[in-house]
């Protein structure tokens, strides 16, 4: 088999065996947009508008739902009617971290209800097994996926080495429900982080990218970014994540800027797509 770097996302989306992962696979593709655009705005309008103008340029939107301080049902529902209107999945940034039986209750319950309406949730791999176990509980009756974070984008993170190679190892005990991962490269074909299994031969997983932006190297506060180029091209990941190289921070940009911003990083995540294939 070629290695992953080396298919479509129609190729890919066609064999996968998790449906949310085939149809993010089958989004990128139809829309032409490998870009999910995150968006941590701290209140409902923002969020909304937001959504509503990168809506038609990107294949996810990933939110961080406990910023909003004007959180009710009806968010979810209108970003809901966004998500089909406009195409594309939501993805609550959730990070969780703890065991299984506490991580399954906070993905069903509470205020949010996370797995009532997020295609995409993702988790640390650092209580071991069980936090998967215990999410898919709850995702898999729903057909949700999960991301674990092999590595993260900030400077001094702990998300290295073994550790990262344990994340893969781990993934590849729960292809039912483990989509792919947060990472800054391909981590599942990297000699050093791949536990043995050659290029091309395991499961396929989606790497979704944050620290991604075309202007600026970091934002004071630990964050490092990336080019698409350098994400997609250079490392082989799958997804390029924007935040406020899109919205701008605070409330946001106004929607022309949300969409000419759109516009740029879809076009440099494709053609770094089209260069790496
Ligand atoms: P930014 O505005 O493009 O820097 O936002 C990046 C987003 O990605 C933000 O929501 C973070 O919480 C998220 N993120 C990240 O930046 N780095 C990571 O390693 C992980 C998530 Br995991």
């Amino acid at each position: 088999m070629p290695s992953i770097t080396k298919r479509t996302y129609t190729e890919r989306a066609a064999a996968h065996p998790i449906a949310v992962a085939r149809q993010l696979l089958e989004c990128i593709d139809r829309k032409k947009s490998n870009l999910c655009v995150s968006v941590d705005v701290p209140n409902k309008a923002s969020l909304l508008r937001i959504a509503a103008a990168a809506g038609p340029y990107c294949c996810c939107i990933k939110t961080h739902i406990d910023i909003v301080s004007d959180f009710d049902d009806d968010l979810v529902a209108q970003l809901q009617a966004l998500a089909e209107k406009h195409d594309f999945l939501i993805w609550e940034d959730r990070k969780f971290a703890d065991i299984g039986n506490t991580v399954k209750l906070q993905y069903s319950s509470g205020v949010y209800k996370i797995a009532s309406w997020a295609h995409i949730t993702n988790a640390h791999p650092i209580p071991g097994d069980g936090i998967v176990t215990g999410l898919a509980q709850v995702g898999l009756p729903l057909n949700r996926g999960l991301l674990l974070l092999a590595e993260m984008s900030s400077a001094g993170n702990l998300a290295t080495g073994d550790y990262t190679a344990t994340t893969v190892a781990m993934a590849r005990r729960h292809t039912d429900f483990v989509m792919g991962y947060v990472a800054m490269r391909r981590v599942d074909e990297d000699p050093k982080t791949a536990g043995g299994v050659a290029e091309g031969e395991g499961a396929d997983f989606v790497i979704m990218t944050p620290g991604v932006g075309l202007d600026t190297k970091g934002d004071g506060m630990g964050q490092q970014y990336r080019t698409p180029d350098e994400v997609i091209n250079q490392s082989g990941c799958d997804v390029i994540i924007v935040g406020r190289g899109i919205y701008g921070g605070g409330d946001g940009n106004p929607d022309e800027k949300i969409v000419e911003e759109c516009k740029r990083y879809q076009q440099a995540g494709w053609k770094a797509y089209e260069d790496r294939l």
